[in-house]
């Protein structure tokens, strides 16, 4: 079960962060709309939110996901990919450290973005991107190690459609993972239950298990009457405006 999660309101900048799509510019009063939503959300599934300011240094710095990895024992600081959101990791530190007493790092020349980072019960596995390098996953590893954890990698950096490892594979909990088609038969993922996303819905294969809530994109029906089928209990958000700079659900907040 989660307790809290972090936030960090948009600036208004937000459309002169990183994309890799052509889904058009972002309205910014829909942005800001769809993330009060999303934290409406993240409340009615339990969590206290802990809601940073808009920093327009960092036009992306509202992916507050892929500035750490939280676990129930201990955290750890990344070191993200993009040379445009490396600052963003000193500005999440003091929200941290008030929720945990010390920080792992992550030091050049590893690179590594908490979007990589699948949680799956007592198993990570740890995405290798064109954001993640080797030698951050190695350092991550060792981290995780340390922590009682065992990890893996998985190199998505031949898949030109996903920006990090969870934009295609989620862990929603009960041992089951909703992952892209293209990836679910992958033997690495045997042993886990699979629900397979079709590629026109490839993009709500990034959702979120947030207490006994699975938060789902909206616009994508099939998997969510998937899930619905068995036994998860869906909320359905709106993620037109983060979707056209490469966001998901995960990536907007830090969950513990
Ligand atoms: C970026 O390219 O870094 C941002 N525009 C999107 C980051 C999305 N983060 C995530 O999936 N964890």
């Amino acid at each position: 079960m989660f307790k809290h999660a972090i936030v960090r309101i948009p600036g208004s900048n937000f459309a002169d962060g990183l994309t890799t799509v052509n889904l058009g510019v972002p309205a910014f009063d829909r942005v800001l709309a769809q993330h009060s939503a999303y934290c409406a959300a993240l409340k009615e599934c339990g969590l206290d939110i802990t809601t940073l300011p808009a920093d327009l240094r960092y036009p992306d710095s509202t992916f507050v996901e892929d500035t750490a990895v939280l676990t129930e024992r201990g955290a750890i600081l990344t070191r993200p990919g993009a040379a445009s959101r490396e600052g963003e990791v000193e500005a999440i530190r003091p929200a941290l450290l008030s929720f945990f007493p010390s920080l792992l790092t992550i030091e050049a020349p590893g690179t590594l973005d908490g979007g990589d980072i699948c949680e799956a019960g007592n198993h990570f596995f740890l995405g290798l991107s064109h954001r993640t390098n080797e030698e951050g996953a190695r350092q991550l590893a060792t981290h995780l190690a340390s922590l009682g954890y065992t990890s893996s990698t998985v190199d998505v950096r031949g898949m030109t459609t996903i920006l990090h490892l969870k934009s295609g594979i989620s862990c929603i909990g009960d041992n089951t993972l909703v992952m892209m088609e293209e990836i679910a038969g992958n033997e690495q993922f045997r042993g886990f239950q699979r629900i397979a996303v079709k590629p026109e819905e490839s993009y709500a294969a990034n959702c979120v298990r947030v207490n006994n809530r699975v938060l789902v994109a909206g616009g994508y029906p099939r998997l969510t009457a998937d899930l619905t089928a068995r036994g998860f209990d869906p909320l359905v958000l709106d993620m037109s405006e983060f979707q056209k700079m490469d966001g998901g659900l995960s990536c907007l907040s830090l969950r513990f």
